[in-house]
């Protein structure tokens, strides 16, 4: 087979086939490609991945139902003839007695690259189409909190993230870059749909060889790259909001605050001055009182606050801050200080929400974009927020709030997963797997064995997008790539599509599903969408035949980063913002309506309800992994070479490490009320004390699936996470720090089984 182009979530490449394993070579005009790429190696035969459908013992004798055996039954291989009936009958049944109201379809996750195969808009478009609809579910575990927010007090998430300041003018025009979080390249590689040129390190060293100043405020040295040549500032986890608050009062007790900007284009700041000065409750918030809370000496907090005052400024909040109690609060802040420092709207300055979280970033848009999949019409109202779904399978019927809304959980009985990972994405995994045992079917379509499929009533072999065809492209990249098949479909795999095809064949829904169309007439329908409107705007294009032979097909973008700030700025009365009064939203009415303690009317310090004690006195930072993308090919090469002893690898102080007899390289125990997770130890100065770090990805693997606690050999902090919104607002996830006791751990409890093929039966 020749090399073939494929594309992906990070980056996109050519592929030769070496045996069982890949060649990869990175796309020639990638100026930074991403060693993501090396997972793709040695997977496509792996026994990790699955190859037959697969139904649970206990669903197929007992029928469906709640059971407490999730997570630990046995599997049973049956035929795709088999499995599809299963699978129709099953949904029609439900949506027969229950209606479409019962299924949940939310199916989070991201899924590969390929436009057409996404699966969460398979999923959507299948259950539309069959049955008229599902429970949705809405915003992200990316960024919920800020994506609710945001709208109230600017403008949407995608106006502030994507469209707000560039990357470019960053590196022409900015004299301090704030960063709250850090710019960390290992994120910045990734962008959903796809990245063919990773561009942030030769930004940030742009930038710095300018005379830029990079600022980085994080527990993590290593959230800002070599190349931005910055400072680090440690700050203690879910602390930023009183830091920044310590920052506005030194701003306006200096008389540093750009109150011309303040009174023009924001609205509520004598609020918060109030509230800053203490005349609101007595409390002063300078920054003697935030040192005590973030751990910044105050002497430094003021000097910052000195330094930043007349500069070109730009605030970024990195979308970790949110994903956190009170998630919205740094996320407001952010704007506000922005906004004290006269920035917003001016070239290089103001806030860049989020910049560098993902390669979406603060970059050009393509004029016109490959369409998606489209996905039908939904006919239930009912959805949840994304990070709600074991509240919902636990408290069925019960009221939740939610942005100014008081909506009820509805009563599910079915959920279909395709594309995602809960025991991945979610927090409190006992209390997940807990919540999926209430459910009468769980169906997971999945390429590989994860723990999702592994507590699933009936897996369905996925095919990998390496396996098939589709065309690759995000509303940011300015390169559409055709998706070539690197591989036939390993064992008895299907695409996602074929799958829901042939499941609406049995429901009499093909026609409705498929709209009479194959893959790759859908691929030239799709392209020819794109193709007309590209014509419209006076733009030729190759026909999809000549795109598909020569693979890549360059786009044409504009770059108006920033547009919606800079015309704001310009005359705010002529182009207000979409707010209620058109202006920034330092005090918010709405939100204030919305009476909710926890998200008041302007942005404020609240004390977290779990903080270290004596029984967990370190913070967990649990992040985005380096090594790959969430749990995607975890035991791809550059992610399995990357563990130790098989284990994920978590980063500790060495004072920290020392008072627990733990050296560099030893296996440990972290451990909390929801559970324990074993890792291997490396010890770094580039951490603050008092803060461990283990990012997320690593497999679920607990010795004892049934336990109340579980206990994950392999290193999966999400045991360890605590299931509740960011609050009643935002209602996001709140997974990326908790509390924990870490020990040193010298037992015995077999290898990590992560990758071990189910032990199935074939049924006779
Ligand atoms: N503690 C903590 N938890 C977190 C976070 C955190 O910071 N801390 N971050 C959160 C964030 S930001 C996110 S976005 C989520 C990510 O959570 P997910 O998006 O759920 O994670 P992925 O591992 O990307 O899951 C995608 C799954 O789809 C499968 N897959 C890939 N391609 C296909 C396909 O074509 N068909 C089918 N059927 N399956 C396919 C992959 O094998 C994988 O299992 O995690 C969240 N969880
Ligand atoms: N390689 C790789 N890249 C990814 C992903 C991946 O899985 N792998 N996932 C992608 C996705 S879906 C998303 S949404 C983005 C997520 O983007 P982010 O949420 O921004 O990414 P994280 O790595 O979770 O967090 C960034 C850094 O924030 C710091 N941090 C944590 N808590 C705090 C805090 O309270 N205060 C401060 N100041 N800093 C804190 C941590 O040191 C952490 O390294 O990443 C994307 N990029
Ligand atoms: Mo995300």
């Amino acid at each position: 087979m020749p090399p073939v182009t494929h594309s992906s979530h990070w980056g996109a490449f050519t592929a030769t086939p070496a045996g069982d394993e890949l060649h990869i070579t990175p796309f020639a005009g990638d100026p930074d490609p991403s060693p993501l790429l090396d997972n793709f190696t040695d997977v496509l035969r792996h026994p990790a991945r699955v190859t037959r459908p697969m139904v649970r013992k206990g669903w197929l004798e007992q029928g469906p139902g709640p059971d407490a055996r999730r997570g630990a039954d046995e599997y049973i291989a049956i035929s795709w003839a088999q499995a599809l009936d299963l699978a129709a009958n099953e949904l029609q049944r439900v949506a027969d007695s229950f209606g479409p109201q019962a299924v949940f379809g939310g199916s989070y996750g991201w899924s590969s690259a390929g436009r057409f195969h996404h699966a969460q808009s398979q999923v959507h478009r299948f259950l539309n189409t069959t049955i008229g609809g599902y429970v949705r579910s809405v915003w992200s575990y990316s960024s919920a909190a800020a994506s609710v927010i945001l709208p109230h007090i600017a403008a949407s998430q995608d106006e502030i993230s994507r469209r707000g300041v560039s990357w470019r003018e960053i590196a022409e025009h900015s004299e301090i870059v704030l960063s709250f979080g850090g710019l960390a390249l290992k994120n910045s590689q990734v962008a959903s749909g796809g990245m063919s040129e990773h561009t942030e390190r030769g930004y940030m060293r742009q930038a710095a060889e300018r005379g830029a100043q990079f600022i980085s405020i994080s527990p993590l040295r290593h959230d800002l790259p070599d190349e931005a040549a910055g400072e680090w500032i440690p700050v203690r986890p879910g602390t930023d909001a009183a830091l920044m608050l310590a920052l506005l009062h030194t701003l306006w007790r200096h008389g540093l605050s750009d109150e011309d900007f303040l009174a023009r284009y924001c609205t509520g700041w004598p609020t918060l001055v109030a509230s800053l000065n203490g005349t609101q409750d007595g409390t002063v918030r300078d920054a003697a009182w935030a040192e005590a809370i973030c751990g910044v000496p105050a002497a430094h907090i003021v000097a910052l606050a000195q330094r930043l005052h007349g500069k070109r400024v730009v605030v970024t909040v990195a979308h970790s801050l949110q994903r956190a109690q009170h998630g919205e609060q740094p996320v407001w802040l952010g704007m506000v200080l922005a906004a004290a420092l006269g920035q917003p709207g001016l070239p290089g300055g103001g806030y860049a929400y989020a910049l560098g979280a993902l390669g979406h970033y603060g970059k050009a848009f393509n004029r016109v974009s490959f369409p998606s999949l489209p996905q039908g019409n939904n006919g239930v109202d009912e959805f949840i927020p994304v990070a709600r779904i074991a509240d919902m399978l636990l408290n069925t019927g019960a009221p939740f709030d939610f942005n100014g809304q008081r909506r009820r959980y509805p009563h599910i009985k079915l959920a279909w997963w395709a594309g995602g990972n809960p025991f991945h994405h979610h927090q409190d995994l006992a209390r997940l797997r807990h919540a999926f045992c209430q459910l009468d079917t769980l169906i997971v379509h999945e390429h590989s064995l994860t723990a999702t499929a592994r507590h699933a009533d009936l897996i369905l072999p996925a095919t990998m997008t390496l396996e098939r065809e589709d065309v690759g492209g995000a509303p940011t990249d300015r390169h559409l790539f055709a998706m070539h098949p690197v591989a036939e479909p390993w064992g008895d795999a299907r695409d996602d599509f074929a799958i829901f095809r042939d499941i609406a064949a049995r429901l009499g829904r093909e026609e409705a599903f498929t709209e009479g169309r194959t893959v790759r007439e859908w691929l030239q329908h799709l392209y020819g969408q794109m193709q007309e409107k590209l014509a419209q705007e006076g733009v030729k294009t190759p026909d999809f035949d000549r795109f598909w032979q020569q693979g890549v097909l360059t786009l044409p973008q504009v770059d108006d980063g920033g547009r919606m700030m800079r015309r704001f700025r310009d005359d705010p009365d002529a182009h207000p913002l979409p707010t209620p009064d058109g202006k920034i939203q330092i005090y918010s009415a709405t939100i204030a309506s919305f009476n909710y303690a926890d998200c008041p009317g302007h942005p404020v310090w609240l004390t977290p309800d779990e903080q270290p004690d004596a029984q967990h006195p370190l913070w967990l930072i649990a992040n985005q992994p380096a090594t790959r993308l969430h749990s995607q090919l975890d035991y791809g090469r550059h992610s399995a070479r990357h563990k130790q002893q098989g284990k994920e690898v978590c980063m500790m102080h060495p004072t920290d490490a020392a008072a627990r007899g733990i050296t560099e390289g030893a296996m440990i125990m972290l451990h909390n009320l929801r559970g324990a997770v074993l890792a291997a130890v490396t010890l770094s100065e580039n951490i603050m004390p008092g803060v461990v770090q283990l990012p997320t990805g690593a497999w679920y693997d607990p010795v004892d699936p049934l336990a109340a606690r579980p206990l994950c050999r392999h290193g999966n902090p999400n045991v360890l996470t605590r299931d509740i919104g960011t609050s009643s607002l935002g209602q996001g996830c709140s997974g990326q720090i908790t509390v924990v006791q870490v020990s040193l751990f010298t037992g015995d409890v077999g290898e990590v089984q992560a990758f071990v093929p189910l032990n199935q039966q074939e049924r006779l």
